[in-house]
């Protein structure tokens, strides 16, 4: 079908050069990524499915997770985020190890496989406090991957302790830590980054700590904000920088687009951006990332439908059940104020999109096809 595409008068000698290389199996240049964004939906979602299809079939991949977020007290004060609160400051919140142990108790007997940890960067708290937050909820749940901490809370925690990356990195992999999940990345763009979260580690930081954590046996997923002041170059560039990485590591598992939420934040006059937008975002990473197996819908944040919608335009992964865990996009204006999808939704959210849903566990070995 992928071919049918030449053939059609809408479509412009440049565009058809584009889509002759995907068809070839060959790597787009930036340029190329760019002429992306000029072709019109539907026919985007026609090359981001044949390239999905070659890499998943049919398969949809999600899994069995909460999230636990300890704190939403931070140091930093990024402009897109309405989640972080000042220590001490109204609506701060700050989980001891106790409150946290007293959270994952109730799913000893459970079948969840992850437990996804991120949270503000908490002035006290330090390597060894996460580590051996870590260790305790490994007690309990000794069979659960723990992924935890966005580069950003790692740099920070790792130079409190006076430790080199790796060292910071190995430690935490001791205490129990299985991966590392995407935020923090943002957009890699330095004049952005300046303008949006200025104070908190830079796009080489970012990009470093991924590299030293595959090189030590972590594997991690990578995320891009999108839908704020970035232009479409901005996104590409991002990606561009994450698809070298990716060859040089091959440490990535996953990459989530994140869509800018509005509510109660510094950016909110900017508004959101729609719908149409969101399918071409995902469909222009899943063309342009070609040595990544896997781009995930995070529906608390995205709604239920358009992540549906999105298994049309490259995406393979829609996360995990979450279990009404997780706050940070409810605060920026997320439909879903408590997002949890039970194992039963979310088989039929993939069945109705025409998919093979599949349990995965963090690392996408698979648990079941339903
Ligand atoms: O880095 C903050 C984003 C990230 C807003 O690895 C916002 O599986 C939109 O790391 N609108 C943290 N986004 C979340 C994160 C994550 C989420 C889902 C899956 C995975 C994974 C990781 O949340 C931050 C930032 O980019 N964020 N505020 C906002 N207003
Ligand atoms: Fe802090 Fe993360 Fe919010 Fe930035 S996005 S202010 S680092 S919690």
């Amino acid at each position: 079908m992928i071919q049918d595409l030449l053939y059609l008068n809408s479509i412009s000698a440049e565009q058809k050069k584009v889509i002759e290389k995907v068809i070839e199996n060959k790597r787009l240049s930036i340029s190329e990524g760019m002429e992306l964004f000029n072709l019109d939906l539907g026919v985007l979602g026609i090359i981001a499915s044949s390239i999905n299809y070659q890499k998943n079939q049919n398969r949809v991949y999600f899994n069995k997770n909460i999230h636990i977020e300890p704190t939403n007290i931070c140091i930093y004060n990024c402009k897109f985020c309405s989640y972080h609160r000042k220590f001490g400051e109204e609506g701060s919140w700050e989980y001891s190890i106790d409150d946290i142990l007293e959270k994952v108790r109730p799913y000893k007997d459970s079948d969840i496989t992850e437990i996804h940890i991120v949270g503000g960067v908490h002035p006290h708290r330090d390597l060894d406090y996460y580590g051996s937050m870590i260790q305790q909820i490994k007690n309990i749940l000794p069979h659960v991957h723990i992924k935890a901490f966005t580069a950003v809370e790692l740099d920070f925690m790792i130079k409190k302790a006076g430790l080199k990356l790796e060292e910071g990195l190995i430690k935490l992999k001791e205490y129990g830590l299985g991966s590392i999940p995407g935020g923090g990345a943002e957009i890699f763009n330095s004049e952005i980054r300046k303008m949006v979260c200025h104070e908190k580690s830079t796009a080489e930081q970012w990009l470093l700590i991924h590299e030293t954590a595959h090189n030590v046996g972590l594997a991690s997923n990578a995320t891009m904000l999108y839908g704020h002041i970035e232009t479409p170059l901005h996104r590409i560039e991002h990606l561009d920088k994450l698809r070298e990485l990716q060859d040089k590591t091959k440490g990535f598992n996953t990459f989530i687009p994140l869509k800018y939420k509005k509510q109660n934040n510094s950016l909110s006059y900017i508004g959101e951006v729609n719908t149409l937008e969101d399918l071409k975002n995902f469909a222009v990473s899943r063309i342009y990332l070609d040595n990544f197996d896997h781009i995930k819908a995070y529906w608390p944040m995205l709604g239920k439908d358009i992540s549906q919608i999105s298994l049309s335009f490259g995406v393979d992964d829609i996360d995990g059940t979450i279990d009404d865990s997780t706050k940070i996009y409810s605060m920026a204006g997320a439909e879903d104020k408590k997002p949890t999808m039970t194992t039963s939704e979310i088989i039929d959210l993939i069945k109705n999109a025409q998919k093979l849903p599949v349990e995965r566990d963090t690392l996408y070995n698979i648990i079941r096809e339903y």
